[in-house]
């Protein structure tokens, strides 16, 4: 007999162009929960009405491992039938009350989608699916209905009731329990409903924001963690004030919550009024968080707080249209972190660092079998699009408007989609067309269909410029021209609309001012390519210049450009663009580091002296932040340089890596010392950007010289480096003290380890990082993955909390020396682990499957081994669709 989720069977797939209008709608939801960890009873009260746009069809309601009570309509009994997980009722008047009552079994929610308890408290996740395992409901974005929500619970166990909006009424019952009853004044779809009961502690603030309205914030965290809830506050509070500053957008809530989880599958939730938290983006304190996790509360709760506009007062859609919110989200956040940021340095510092990501991980999704446009076309499980390319390819997207309208320009298009749209569901055609009807005129208007492709086409475009100079007629002529790789189901693309801001400049005098196409004289130009190949002439060039193009990564694109060492020189230390400048130093770097990849040389020094040099200068600026230093002098990462080859030896590249760290470690020893002395800082900490960037530069000297120690025998900074470990006034000196040693596999790392989990034995999220620490360190003869093996086995390890589960599996996949082994042995644990984890999480197992993508990349025999354990993958019986999709998309 045929099954449909027989073990070979595809998953369904849902398209874009189906999309249709919910046959009825659901205009109040009253929502009453009787609490308990094994049988929660819910039962459901709507007003239920006819769409009648729509041709007259029954009522199909969604739901997952529910268990089915009672069905009312008008408060009579019905009858219904299943359809798979759907509850199908017909004959329906066109408007009535629907009445259902179901139980769920939160403590056996190991999936943590929907009503589930983590630490005896319960949570509640529903984006994007997850309503439907609470009660049954049309769980689609465009159905947005006002809540009022009871909930019933014992009262010592779980004394804090929270669910969205206000607070209308609590009270004692009998039999030790109590009750609390909730408003949301908005209209929502289902994805951004959430309770949350438990014993749990707030810190509150209240405000009075800039026009006047006064609210309550409050964040909700286990009792003990009070004390590591002031950064979270301070965020939120900047979050509140930004919003209304740059854009206008105020705080719509009396009563603004956030609650912390340790057991959460992604970083954080933007429920209405109630936004839920991995704990990772909550708590920190100077003892327990590095400076990169207070710059991630920052961003994350700027991010979710920003939502409550861009998401929940105007919503998705359908969930092709995620971008929508996620990418003009990320935007937002990323705005938001720059302009708190304050100094040029300090941005510019933030830009690199979010480029970054998208070339290390986005640009490989765009390249690879699971590339997607921003706005996917169709999907096997949603949960599998919430993807960097949705993210932050979306962000540049929305970015790119910024650019091409000005700031201004930009506000005022945004201004226009709430004026259009407050309240409604909509896509990211609406978006588009709100910010040109703002613009009439503008470059985006002129071009606003061609611009839409980068909503349509996957793929990362590439760019090739080339110059020309006339001397005599002191003019400079650009041509550009792009293309776009074939992607899954594209194989032919159309030119795209792509900003380059562009700066001439000339060595030994800088920018030069010129003219573009006889205009005003500038020292930066908007260039707008937008066919297959176009000219640019700059007029009153006065000496021969070195373009600097793609200034601020004014699009997400590959830049080709032929420019010499000299050339790249240059720009590095003269560039007034500071993302060019460390953009030159990169570039430079990569191109040795390729070179003693695919040639045959030595390893002992990678590196051309005349690059060595120019770091030695930079590092030595007195001009320059340290942020930026460490980021000038930090080499590209393994993952990057394996994605500019086209057959990947992944040890050869480590090799190559390890062998020019250790020559920078060598040939600028006296200028790490030198850097180390200077920037290390023993008064009381504070997570700002210059300090924080002074850590950091200190932190890579630290661990430049403990690995030089490794070759000279020295004593003396694996001395200090463990010190370190003992006596440091921070969690991220004394993280970056610890990660010196056991990178460099110093003897002392051990004894460094040890001490660490003694004293942060109680700190989740510190242990986190132990674990993550040593699951990365370089693989030293193959060791890594015993390493692996046994914390596995460490009675702390848990693979049900996702956290833990990422600092330990997720961080070896991401080590790529320990992962691909030449006997295959990383990608067989890799199976078993992905296998163990799909069986009661496929969400986070299904991010695990996404470690072997770029498989096809991989040279023998890593590429047999891997394309066999993705095989084994793919013919187990039981796989979850969320799995499944990923494994069937690597091997196609
Ligand atoms: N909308 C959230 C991301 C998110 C998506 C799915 C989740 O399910 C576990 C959780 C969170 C955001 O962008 O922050
Ligand atoms: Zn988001």
């Amino acid at each position: 007999m045929f099954h449909a989720r027989d073990a070979q069977a595809s998953p369904p797939v849902i398209r874009r162009e189906d999309y249709a209008p919910p046959a009825y709608w659901i205009d109040t939801v009253d929502l009453s929960f009787d609490l308990d960890p094994t049988k929660t009873r819910v039962l459901n009260r709507m007003r239920v009405r006819r769409n009648a746009e729509q041709p007259p069809q029954p009522l199909r309601l969604d739901g997952d491992e529910l268990n089915l009570a009672r069905v009312l309509v008008n408060g009579q009994g019905t009858s219904f039938k299943m359809d798979g997980d759907q509850l199908v009722l017909d004959g329906l008047p066109d408007e009535f009350d629907l009445e259902i009552f179901t139980t769920c079994n939160p403590e056996k929610n190991t999936k943590l989608m929907g009503l589930y308890l983590s630490q005896d408290t319960f949570f509640t996740q529903c984006e994007a699916e997850g309503f439907r395992r609470i009660t049954y409901f049309l769980d689609r974005p465009d159905v947005m209905a006002s809540f009022s929500v009871t909930l019933r619970a014992d009262r010592k166990r779980f004394p804090v009731l929270l669910s969205n909006g206000n607070l209308v009424e609590q009270g004692v019952l009998e039999d030790g329990r109590h009750f609390a009853k909730w408003v949301d004044p908005h209209r929502k779809p289902c994805y951004l409903f959430a309770i949350v009961a438990g014993c749990l502690a707030a810190r509150e603030q209240r405000i009075v924001t800039e026009s006047g309205s006064e609210h309550l914030l409050q964040i909700y965290v286990r009792p003990g963690d009070l004390d590591k809830t002031e950064h979270a506050m301070q965020s939120l509070m900047h979050s509140v004030a930004w919003d209304e500053a740059r854009f206008g957008l105020k705080l719509d809530l009396e009563r603004f919550m956030v609650v912390a989880t340790s057991d959460f599958n992604m970083g954080a939730m933007e429920n209405k009024g109630l936004n839920i938290f991995n704990t990772k983006y909550v708590l920190a304190s100077p003892a327990t968080a590095t400076d990169v996790d207070f710059d991630g509360i920052e961003s994350v709760i700027g991010h979710e707080y920003f939502h409550n506009w861009t998401g929940n007062r105007v919503t998705c859609r359908d969930w092709f249209q995620l971008s929508l919110k996620e990418g003009l989200t990320v935007f937002r956040d990323q705005e938001f972190s720059m302009d708190l940021a304050r100094t040029a340095s300090a941005r510019a510092v933030k830009r690199i660092e979010d480029v970054r990501v998208l070339r290390t991980v986005q640009f490989p999704e765009d390249a690879g079998p699971m590339a997607h446009p921003v706005r996917p076309d169709q999907y096997a499980e949603i949960n599998n699009f919430y993807t960097v390319t949705v993210y932050e390819k979306g962000a540049e997207v929305v970015r790119m408007y910024q650019t091409l309208l000005g700031r201004e320009g930009f506000a005022k298009g945004l201004a226009l989609y709430f004026e259009r749209h407050d309240g409604q569901a909509v896509t990211c055609d609406d978006f588009a067309q709100a910010m040109s009807d703002a613009n009439p005129g503008s470059t985006l208007a002129l071009h606003l269909d061609q611009f839409k492709r980068w909503y349509s086409q996957a793929g990362t475009p590439r760019v090739t410029a080339v110059g020309q100079y006339d001397a005599e007629g002191q003019r400079y002529t650009l041509t550009l021209s792009q293309t776009c790789p074939a992607t899954p189901g594209q194989a032919e693309k159309q030119p795209f609309v792509i900003p380059v801001i562009a700066g001439l400049v000339a060595p030994g005098q800088g920018d030069l001012a010129v003219s573009l196409h006889g205009g005003e004289p500038a020292t930066a130009h908007t260039l707008v390519l937008t066919e297959p190949s176009q000219q640019f002439v700059f007029e009153r060039v006065t000496a021969e210049p070195v373009p600097s193009l793609l200034r601020g990564f004014s699009a997400p694109v590959v830049l080709n450009q032929d420019l010499s060492d000299a050339e790249l020189l240059a720009l590095l230390a003269q560039d007034s663009d500071p993302f060019n400048a460390w953009e030159a130093g990169q570039r430079l770097l990569m191109r040795q580091l390729l070179a003693a990849v695919t040639g045959a040389g030595d390893l002992a020094a990678p590196l051309q002296a005349d690059a060595v040099a120019a770091l030695r200068s930079t590092l030595r600026r007195s001009d320059l932040d340290a942020a930026f230093k460490a980021l000038v002098l930090t080499l590209p990462t393994e993952s990057y340089l394996a994605e500019q080859l086209a057959d990947v030896d992944p040890q050869r590249v480590h090799a190559v890596r390890e062998a020019a760290r250790r020559q920078l470690a060598r040939d600028l020893a006296a200028d790490w010392a030198w850097a180390f002395d200077e920037h290390e800082d023993n008064g009381s900490y504070r997570p700002d950007p210059v300090s924080s960037g002074r850590r950091s530069l200190a932190g890579l000297a630290l661990g430049m010289l403990v690995e030089l120690a490794r070759e000279t025998g020295d004593s003396v900074w694996p001395g200090k480096a463990y010190q370190r470990t003992k006596d440091a006034g921070n969690m991220t000196d004394r993280y970056a003290a610890t990660a010196a040693l056991v990178n460099a596999g110093h003897a002392l790392a051990q004894p460094a380890l040890t001490r660490f989990h003694d004293l942060f034995a109680d700190d989740a999220l510190v242990i986190d990082k132990w674990f993550a620490l040593q699951a990365a360190a370089p693989d030293r003869g193959g060791d890594a993955l015993g390493r692996v093996e046994a914390l596995l086995r460490h009675p702390d390890f848990n693979a049900r909390n996702p956290n833990r589960a990422r600092s330990l599996i997720f961080s070896f996949t991401g080590n790529p020396a320990a992962f691909h082994r030449t006997d295959g042995a990383g990608y067989t644990f890799w199976r078993e682990q992905l296998l163990a984890i799909d069986a009661f999480n496929p969400q986070v197992a299904a991010r695990l499957a996404r470690a072997l993508d770029r498989w096809k990349k991989l040279a023998e025999p890593y590429r047999s081994a891997a394309h066999g354990e993705l095989q084994k993958v793919a013919a187990h019986p039981s796989l979850s669709k969320d799995v499944r999709e990923i494994v069937e998309k690597a091997l196609a």
